[in-house]
């Protein structure tokens, strides 16, 4: 990686368009890991991310953004650590479709507590079209009562347009705190 570049955790439960997302941004198509999902992510779709997904995408002055997605299930969780270190900032995606949303939010805000206090995080709320309950308010009095607030959207990670905002808004959000 050259000084100058910088890299971008995606990070969040099963399903919740990691690999989608990196897919959007990424001027390469994502090597992933992806395997067929056995067990209880079976359920929920065909394939899972077992080590990572790694994508970059070049900004206009020319500088790289590796863009690393986590894999889901927690039985993983020692990539997590791994894939953040020297990392700009953390896009946490939230599947509104869970039972429990929010629990899903304070678990990955608490499991990359240090990483998001050293950096920065912006959350995005995937799959709002398969959920009837208003899970961005539900989030946001969750922040609230946390005493943390992140910058929140409603995003589909199968679009560039919301996967760009959340990027974006990282990026300004990093540079207003430097
Ligand atoms: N309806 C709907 N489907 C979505 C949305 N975002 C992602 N998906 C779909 O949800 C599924 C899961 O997306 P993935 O990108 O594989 O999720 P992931 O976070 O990489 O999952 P793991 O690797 O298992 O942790 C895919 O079939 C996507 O096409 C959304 O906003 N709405
Ligand atoms: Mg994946």
């Amino acid at each position: 990686m050259a000084a100058a570049d910088s890299k971008i955790i995606f990070a969040g439960p099963v399903g919740s368009g990691k690999t989608s997302a990196i897919s959007c941004l990424s001027d390469i198509p994502v090597v992933s890991t992806d395997v067929d999902a056995s067990d209880e992510t079976k359920a929920r779709k065909d394939t899972t991310t077992v080590a990572m997904d790694y994508g970059f995408l070049s900004l206009e002055d020319g500088t790289l953004v590796h863009l690393y997605g986590t894999p889901g299930q927690d039985r993983f969780d020692f990539m997590w650590q791994i894939l953040t270190e020297g990392g700009l900032g953390l896009v946490l995606l939230i599947d509104a479709a869970r039972p429990d949303p929010a629990a899903d939010m304070l678990f990955y805000l608490d499991a990359f507590e240090k990483f998001i206090a050293e950096t920065g995080a912006v959350i995005g709320i995937s799959r709002v079209d398969l959920s009837e309950r208003d899970i961005y308010g539900l989030l946001q009095q969750s922040l609230i009562e946390r005493g943390q607030l992140l910058p929140m959207f409603e995003v589909d990670a199968r679009k560039d347009e919301d996967v760009n905002l959340l990027v974006q808004t990282l990026l300004a959000v990093l540079s207003a705190e430097v």
